[in-house]
């Protein structure tokens, strides 16, 4: 099935996708006229995904597959569906989602996530429903992120300096020790965000010495049972049960890859014992 998506290495660009392989709720997705090596993993309820036809109707461009048209402008959906034999993924696989009250061009204070002790001047690039994409003011768009209006990671305007901390402002700005909002506003003709919108939420309740299934950041295909074994207020440090220490990762609380124990059973998905704990039989129906 084919369908239409953001590319995770590019988080501003939607692109044509095929479904390659499909684990439980799991899809693996190859990028059209791509290798391999980019295909990646996502739950089927993804805020990522959208369906054939969808950037047409709402104002995205579409990366065409590559090398297959001399013009991106010449891609179109039945004649290529058509030509590789393949077929859309319905509309109705798709999840429904809600609106926010960001718009495209509002600025706000949103941490540098490749440069986590950074707080930087932003703007919102894209809005998708409830979803956003959080870009730095003249910065390249490999810093970019999606969030929602509770990310514990943007901040309105004005943020910083009520918080005592630095504001990193735009690269390349004439005077960035004093950077000031009301004028860079003026000058770029755009408006804050409204703190009215920013809806944080609170820390999460994990604890140290919970188990977990959690999708294996080395080997996306596959999900292990593991343990939190420290925590931040909106981070947790995950240890892969039976693996060495040095495989831990700190992953956001609300990362989609982070699932409850009982999860894998009840979506149809393997799920990989502890390395090197007996043989279940399969009595145990495990
Ligand atoms: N010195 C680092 C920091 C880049 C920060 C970019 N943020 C603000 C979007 C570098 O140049 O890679």
């Amino acid at each position: 099935m084919k369908l239409e998506g953001i590319d995770p290495l590019h988080p501003s660009m939607f692109c044509v996708l095929t479904v390659a392989e499909v684990i439980g709720c799991r899809l693996r997705l190859h990028i059209d006229g791509y290798s391999e090596c980019y295909d990646f993993w996502v739950n089927s309820d993804s805020a990522d995904i959208r369906r054939q036809g969808w950037c047409k109707d709402n104002n995205h461009k579409l990366h065409p597959p590559k090398g297959e048209y001399r013009y991106e402008t010449d891609f179109d959906w039945q004649h290529y569906l058509q030509s590789t034999g393949s077929h859309a993924a319905p509309p109705t696989l798709f999840t429904c989602r809600t609106s926010c009250g960001f718009s495209v061009g509002m600025k706000l204070e949103a941490v540098d996530r490749k440069n986590p002790g950074l707080v930087c001047v932003a703007s919102l690039t894209d809005v998708i429903d409830d979803h956003f994409l959080v870009h730095f003011d003249n910065w390249d768009d490999t810093y970019d992120y999606w969030c929602d209006s509770s990310s514990p990671y943007i901040h309105p305007v004005g943020w910083c300096e009520e918080q005592g901390r630095p504001l990193t402002a735009p690269q390349g700005h004439l005077n960035p020790e004093n950077f000031l909002w009301e004028e860079y506003l003026q000058q770029t003709g755009s408006t804050a965000a409204p703190s009215s919108a920013f809806t944080m939420r609170a820390p999460h309740g994990f604890q140290r010495n919970q188990k977990l299934e959690v999708v294996d950041r080395r080997n996306p295909m596959l999900i292990r049972v593991a343990t939190v074994t420290d925590t931040e207020d909106y981070r947790i440090k995950v240890h892969y049960d039976g693996w060495s220490q040095q495989f831990d990762i700190w992953s956001d609380s609300d990362h989609f890859d982070l699932h409850p124990v009982g999860w894998c059973q009840c979506t149809g998905h393997p799920l990989e014992p502890p390395q090197g704990s007996s043989p279940t039989s399969p009595s145990q129906g495990v």
